[in-house]
């Protein structure tokens, strides 16, 4: 399946030691849910279009569902934390495939050049299961192979916001232009940070794994970010958005109705994305991704674990 293949590849801002290792899912399904639903707003204007999905009823069309082996997707989650009472679950079940071939995941029908992309979730909780390795996933992705830009690598459309699910007080943030599988030659701009202790952990341009070329300037702004006391990805909901743009890519998160810009990246323009992506949500088990703080915070899950969207939106200039 042409889709399992792309899943695959997505979301390699970390699989900071993936190594060569492929694994196929044994089953996997992609399910569609047609039809308009209610809440759903494909609201065109002249200026801007605005892309909303509140998960609320079980007839979304804007995003389809790719549950690889035992996870599953599931809009319309009672959920009483969130405004509208009704969240998505996507939820990783025991045991499951590592990489994000085994993954719960959602995927925008349509592709997508620039704009401002905001999903308000609560990331994986594995607080129960001491140094498992599962990561939540709120990016943009493409790659069919091609190299349009011609500078020797296919080109990676990708900008990630990544949660590793023990060490929920760091977020991970990534632009990539390029990337090659079978070498894991790569492109990409990458910004960590522990958002309870208000520290930027790292800020690097890198063009293999393990690489980390420190960024300065204009590609490391803001240099500091305040701290938010109790900031955890898996224990509320948060919004994080970006936006991206042909210059830049900003992104930041909303707690308490404050906003706070964790990276306003303006770089060379070949470090910056330039082709339509998906947006895509995902929650995947990672055997070879642990938290700073903990190398062996690789365990699969014995339970399952789930991830929950109240809202996801996409704003495009046109
Ligand atoms: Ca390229
Ligand atoms: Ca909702």
């Amino acid at each position: 399946m042409s889709n399992i293949r792309r899943v695959q590849v997505a979301a390699l801002g970390m699989a900071v030691l993936l190594g060569g290792a492929v694994l196929v899912p044994t089953t996997s399904k992609a399910l569609t849910w047609g039809g308009p639903g209610k809440r759903d707003k494909d609201t065109s204007r002249s200026a801007a279009t605005l892309l909303q999905e509140n998960w609320d009823t079980t007839s979304w069309s804007l995003f389809e569902a790719v549950e690889n082996g035992k996870s599953t997707v599931r809009p319309n989650t009672v959920d009483r934390a969130v405004e509208d009472g009704k969240a998505l679950e996507l939820r990783l079940g025991a045991n499951p495939e590592p990489t994000p071939a085994g993954a719960a995941e959602v995927d925008s029908k349509k592709t997508f050049l620039y704009g401002t992309f905001t999903s308000r979730l609560r990331a994986a909780d594995c607080s129960e299961q001491p140094g498992t390795g599962v990561v939540t996933g709120a990016f943009t992705y493409f790659n069919d192979g091609s190299d349009k830009d011609k500078d020797g690598l296919p080109d990676n459309s990708e900008i990630d916001f990544e949660f590793l699910c023990s060490q929920p007080n760091v977020i991970y943030l990534t632009i990539w232009t390029d990337y090659r599988a079978s070498d894991e030659a790569q492109r990409r701009v990458t910004r960590v940070i522990d958002l309870e202790a208000g520290k930027v952990l790292s800020t690097c341009y890198l063009e293999n794994f393990g690489d980390c070329r420190a960024l300065s300037g204009a590609e490391a702004t803001p240099s500091t970010v305040p701290a938010v006391s109790g900031y955890s990805s898996s224990t509320a909901y948060h919004d994080y958005s970006f936006t991206w743009t042909s210059t830049g890519v900003i992104f930041w998160t909303e707690t308490d109705g404050k906003k706070i810009t964790l990276w306003d990246y303006r770089g060379p323009r070949d470090r910056i994305p330039q082709r339509s992506a998906h947006y895509l949500l995902n929650v995947w088990h990672t055997a070879t991704w642990p938290t700073l703080d903990d190398p062996g915070s690789v365990k699969s899950p014995t339970s399952a674990v789930s991830v929950y969207v109240d809202r996801s939106s996409v704003k495009t200039a046109s």
